[in-house]
């Protein structure tokens, strides 16, 4: 079953993405808030479609034997990761693993490329997870390393001690010493999201020095909210892998999410570690997520509309006249291209002049604008439950000042992200990812 050492001839760039969305991604308690609970074929095949033209190369699936939809999904992945050889080079799609013979033929049936290898060696899970101790780790874990190196050297192995933060270095030395020899990566999870980021910093120079030939990979769980400001100390450390989700979904707060890392590493200025990704589309596939999880891309996140979207009429004012007053960062390279003012009882006249006249093109000078926003300020409080602002300021405007717009063409509509479809929006594609725009007329 030897099959060609693709892996050999990929040459790793600074900073690779594994994105595990559809595996820790997929352990969200958010699937189960929405009524979800997990993601579809359909869904699982656009993400994956989406991570590869985003130009991801490495994703990380459960396990086949996990459940009989895991298994016929791992085909229909596959398929979708063929499709795009042409145009996108090769994706790596690895298969999350115990150290145990039949997650590994279920991979290796699956068409798996790699084997991501996990084992608790903190010593609360040897206690309470899985009971083996040290020795029993090092002996099972190095066995069967060995038997798959032998049989499938095409394999990229990786091996994580799992909650490696809370495992002494000397422990972890013990195991990860014993299995060297056979992996090409050593996970370093931070499980329970207990790591800052000297402690970062120190994890990565300590396994760099012992193991020289073997590449890192970091996954930082949230739990004090350090995720994001773990992964950057990581890669700026060099550690070349890192575990991302889309939105940072995962286990309990989550992980690192993919864009908030490459935004911020653009804003450090660490431009060769952004090599090969299509930054521009990290909003689109921000809502492309949340969509899946029938949210709206979350505030938390960097790269998305709340961080241009301007409520306070002061602040409303000053974007207008020039958006850096309150948008310091490049937001508009990955994608968030539109600024978003929200209407609502905040508003000042010049917002509602600028939207009237310059968004929904009526003829309105600045008196009459002023006296419209009397008439809004006091109806905006009373606004019934489906009807926005913005439909109750045209209706003034329209109704009750006889406003008339101009007959200019319709511009392109702006992207947006909206649950509901009653409004009329109808999915459409911009660079292979699903957008929702407004059907609106303007
Ligand atoms: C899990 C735990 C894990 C594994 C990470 C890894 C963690 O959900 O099984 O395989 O490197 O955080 O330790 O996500």
């Amino acid at each position: 079953m030897n099959e060609p050492p693709r892996f050999n001839q990929y040459q790793p760039r600074a900073l690779e993405i594994i994105d595990t969305t559809l595996r820790d991604g997929q352990q969200t308690s958010l699937l189960h808030d929405h009524h979800k609970y997990f993601f579809t074929r359909a869904d699982k095949e656009e993400i994956t479609r989406a991570l590869i033209i985003y130009g991801v190369k490495f994703i990380e699936l459960f396990a086949p034997l996990v459940s009989p939809q895991e298994r016929d999904d791992w085909k229909a992945l596959r398929a979708v990761r063929d499709s795009l050889i042409t145009q996108k080079g090769y994706t790596f799609l690895l298969a999350h693993v115990r150290c145990h013979p039949r997650d590994v033929e279920s991979a290796i049936d699956g068409g798996a490329d790699g084997l991501n290898f996990y084992i608790g060696t903190s010593p609360e899970s040897r206690a309470y997870n899985h009971g083996n101790d040290l020795d029993t780790i090092v002996k099972k874990a190095a066995t069967l390393f060995e038997e798959v190196r032998r049989n499938y050297p095409h394999l990229i192995l990786r091996f994580s001690g799992e909650d490696a933060f809370r495992t002494r270095e000397d422990e972890l030395f013990h195991v990860y010493d014993a299995v060297a020899p056979y992996v090409d990566r050593f996970g370093t999870p931070d499980t329970v999201g207990i790591a800052t980021p000297p402690s970062v910093a120190r994890r990565v120079r300590v396994l760099r020095e012992r193991y020289p030939q073997v590449e890192l990979e970091g996954h930082f769980h949230d739990d004090r909210g350090f995720s994001l400001i773990n992964s950057l100390e990581a890669v700026k450390n060099d550690m070349r892998y890192i575990n991302t989700t889309l939105l940072g979904i995962a286990e309990r707060s989550g992980i690192t999410s993919m864009t908030a890392l490459l935004f911020n590493l653009y804003i450090d200025r660490e431009f060769d570690k952004l090599e090969g990704y299509h930054l521009r589309g990290s909003y689109p596939i921000n809502v492309l997520a949340a969509d899946k999880l029938r949210m709206l891309v979350p505030p938390r996140e960097p790269v998305s509309l709340t961080n241009r979207t301007h409520t306070a009429g002061v602040h409303q004012n000053a974007v207008l006249n020039d958006a850096s007053v309150y948008e310091a960062h490049p937001l508009d390279l990955f994608g968030v291209s539109e600024t978003e003012i929200l209407l609502g009882p905040l508003s000042g006249w010049n917002i509602i002049h600028y939207f009237l006249k310059e968004i929904r093109y009526f003829e309105i000078d600045e008196a009459t604008a002023k006296e419209i926003a009397v008439v809004f300020k006091e109806r905006v409080y009373k606004l019934a439950p489906d009807i926005s602002p913005e439909q109750v300021l045209i209706d003034i405007a329209e109704k009750e000042f006889g406003l008339a717009r101009l007959n200019l063409p319709q511009a392109a509509p702006p992207i947006v992200q909206r649950l509901d479809s009653s409004n009329g929006a109808k999915p459409t594609m911009a660079n292979g990812i699903q957008l929702k725009r407004t059907t609106e007329a303007a």
